[in-house]
């Protein structure tokens, strides 16, 4: 039986190498690739049950056309012929009008391959004129606040951590999001690693972790001060290395003299003596790693947390050792190495927390363009992943906006559009994987024919310019996916010195060739100059969600990624990734159950003025007093009110309006449900 070897498409660090075996067209097994370095042939809960997904009763197979209500999940079949025309019509006209800002691109994660996330869309949107968004929702602020110290904000490769002797776990959930990096921290830890998790909630990553500081939400940078602080008065510091690679030094100690552990551990909720602790473990156990990834970023300060935590390798020169430094995202390095449709920066682009907003709000106030006349949806569920949600749900009900959703599934997003057209999945098409908790470039092939009628991103993005006539003279536009891999990969970067489609199909997978002493924030890229690392004064401030009455809604409510068989919204359609309960839950500290009357087991309401969520009560002591947390990732039509806990979570910006939304920063009020009569 063929068995044919391609890598995960999802928004996950891991991006795992498998091998499909393939009888009679159809796939009956799937495992991870024993050789591939991080895979080490496991995929994890989610991914084991993928090929239930790709054959799965419910997938879309034909093209569909809305005949009932927005959201009623109302279609009917069309040909790909009698859908493509349409919604080149629809789509045309604005166009045809002067006004292609009128349409709109709405897409995220829900493939990472090179292909069939964006090189073919963003040349289709850029070709036609539209609006898109600022692809910030995940990962931008961290990135931004690295390269606030940084100047590019390269890290080390994830892998190094083994060859650390402090790993810093600062809020990431190692176990449930990065599954594959914890076998390097284990080795580390053979080898006398420290492993400490730096988070609120007591996670399972914390629990299997040496030590936990359960923190404050949002008590980051205090902590990182009193760090500082620590290192200062104890002369733990190398200030030879500090002039000769950093600036800002005397602002970052100005900014930390006031806040000793003492003033930190008031701050932060934590042991003045813990502090000490970390400050003498980081900056003497050396080398020393920071892992993180996106948790402290979903709030109003995150920029200045991550950008606080960033500056703590710069500082103690933790960055120069192999082992040491700050491990996050990767994905810079693909984005440096690989080519993409040129792109116009000043066409007109919104950030993607803001999605309701700009749907509901009339034309021209806030927007200063005309109305969103078409909206186009792809590798991403709105109606489930954004904040604010009422909201978002109330433009998608918007009787004058034509709204074509891309998709393999009929998502609450896709239940809100005209015309649905159906994807293939990873199994079904081909593509270039890049990963962004590690270095390996990653071959996909297709494993199986197309289901039904679906048909690759791609080749749908390509129909559609041929419709529209956009495609003419575009090579983006016009050349198969071979040759578009073959065109992504022909950059002439040195991180892709050597490697071309032969070498990914005898391999399947290949690191890219930056060099194993490349030392992220002391080296430079090819082609461009160190600078030096910028430390300086930090700001503190606490969580707040801001346009709310604190009174009112005292508990801050947390919706982590927590179920470890989820994938973002990808799995919380299928009852067999929901927890046995089969209940969307809140769990309070019992401190708070206790002054609320709340016990296990009871109804209440989550709410606040953005929406109410009617749910189940566990009380449970993970987390902080004052917290309460929600599992993200249930679809709406999985929860008896059909909708989910982005009803509830705060879209505010970080204050230049770029940037992640304010997810974590979100306060509400639990309160019981009266029993009936
Ligand atoms: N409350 C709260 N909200 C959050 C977060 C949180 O922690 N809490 N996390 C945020 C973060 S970090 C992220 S990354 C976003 C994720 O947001 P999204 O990127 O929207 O999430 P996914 O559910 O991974 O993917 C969306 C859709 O892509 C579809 N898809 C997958 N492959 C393909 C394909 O090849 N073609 C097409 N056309 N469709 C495909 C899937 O079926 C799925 O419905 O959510 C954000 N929202
Ligand atoms: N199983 C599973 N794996 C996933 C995903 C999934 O949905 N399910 N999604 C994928 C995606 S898109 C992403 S972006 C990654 C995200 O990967 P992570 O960043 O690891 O995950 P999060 O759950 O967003 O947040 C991690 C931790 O940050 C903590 N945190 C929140 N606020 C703060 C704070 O102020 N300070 C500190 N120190 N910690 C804080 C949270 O309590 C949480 O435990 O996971 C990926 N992997
Ligand atoms: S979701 Fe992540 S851990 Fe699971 S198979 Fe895909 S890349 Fe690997
Ligand atoms: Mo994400």
């Amino acid at each position: 039986m063929p068995v044919i070897r391609g890598s995960c498409h999802h928004d996950c660090p891991d991006t795992c190498v498998w091998e499909v075996t393939v009888e009679r067209g159809r796939a009956i097994a799937l495992r991870g690739a024993a050789d591939h370095p991080t895979t080490r042939g496991r995929l994890c809960p989610k991914v084991n049950r993928l090929l239930d997904r790709v054959h799965h009763p419910d997938r879309l197979l034909t093209p569909l056309r809305r005949t009932g209500p927005k959201g009623s999940g109302a279609f009917a079949p069309i040909s790909w012929d009698e859908a493509l025309g349409e919604i080149a019509d629809r789509l045309g006209a604005p166009r045809a009008a002067g006004r292609p800002e009128a349409v709109v691109q709405y897409s995220f994660a829900g493939t990472q391959g090179v292909l069939q996330m964006g090189v073919v869309a963003e040349a289709f949107f850029e070709a036609f004129g539209a609006t898109g968004t600022h692809r910030h929702l995940c990962g931008v602020t961290a990135s931004r606040a690295a390269a606030d110290v940084l100047g590019v904000p390269f890290g080390m490769d994830p892998l190094e951590v083994r060859h650390a002797r402090t790993i810093l776990l600062w809020g990431t959930d190692t176990l449930i999001t990065n599954r594959h990096l914890w076998p390097e921290i284990e080795q580390a830890r053979r080898q006398g690693a420290l492993v400490v998790v730096i988070d609120p909630v007591r996670t399972a990553t914390a629990e299997a972790a040496d030590v936990a500081l359960q923190l404050r939400p949002g008590s980051d940078v205090a902590l990182v001060l009193a760090m500082v602080h620590v290192l200062d008065a104890e002369d733990l510091l190398d200030r030879t290395w500090i002039d000769r690679h950093t600036t800002g030094w005397d602002a970052l100690r100005a900014s930390a003299s006031a806040m000793t552990p003492d003033a930190a551990a008031r701050h932060c909720g934590i042991e003045a003596d813990q502090i000490r602790w970390l400050a003498r473990t980081y900056a003497t156990r050396r080398p020393a790693a920071i892992r993180t990834l996106v948790g402290p970023e979903h709030r109003r300060g995150g920029r200045e947390i991550l950008r606080a935590i960033s500056m703590l390798p710069a500082l103690t020169g933790a960055l120069g050792e192999l082992g040491g430094g700050l491990a996050r995202s990767t994905q810079i390095y693909f984005d440096t190495a690989l080519a993409v449709p040129p792109q116009d920066p000043n066409r007109p682009r919104f950030a993607m927390s803001r999605l309701g907003e700009q749907l509901t709000t009339p034309a021209g106030r806030a927007t200063g363009r005309p109305p969103i006349e078409a909206l186009v949806v792809h590798n991403c569920n709105p109606a489930v992943i954004v904040p604010d949600q009422n909201r978002v749900i109330a433009g998608l009900e918007r009787e004058d906006l034509f709204t074509v959703v891309i998709e393999q599934f009929l998502t609450d997003t896709a239940r809100y559009a005209d015309i649905v057209l159906p994807a293939t999945t990873q199994l079904e098409h081909l593509d270039l994987g890049l990963a962004w908790g590690h270095l390996y470039l990653s071959l996909n092939l297709p494993a199986i024919a197309p289901r039904g009628q679906a048909l690759p991103n791609t080749e749908i993005f390509r129909r559609l310019a041929a419709a529209l006539g956009l495609a003419e003279g575009n090579p983006w536009l016009t050349e198969d996916d071979e040759s578009l891999i073959r065109r992504v990969l022909a950059s002439g970067h040195p991180w892709l010195e050597g490697i071309d489609l032969e070498l990914l199909r005898e391999r399947a997978w290949v690191r890219l060739r930056v060099p194993e002493d490349f030392r992220a924030g002391l080296d430079a890229p090819p082609g461009a100059r160190p600078q030096p690392l910028r430390l300086g004064a930090l700001t503190v401030s606490a969580p707040a969600d801001v346009t709310r009455s604190p009174e009112r809604y005292p508990l801050l409510l947390q919706t982590r990624k927590q179920h470890i068989a989820f994938l973002n919204s990808q799995y919380g359609g299928f009852a067999a990734h929901r927890p046995p309960h089969d209940q969307l839950r809140v769990t309070l500290h019992p401190q708070d159950a206790e002054q609320r009357g709340i016990v296990a087991g009871q109804q209440v309401q989550v709410v606040n003025d953005r929406g109410c969520l009617t749910c189940v009560a566990e009380i449970g002591d993970r987390g902080r007093p004052g917290m309460v947390t929600m599992p993200f990732g249930w679809w709406n039509a999985a929860t008896p009110e059909n909708r989910g806990v982005n009803a509830l979570t705060n879209p505010e910006l970080p204050p230049d309006g770029l940037g992640s939304a304010a997810f974590h920063d979100t306060a509400v009020e639990v309160r019981p449900v009266e029993p009936p009569g």
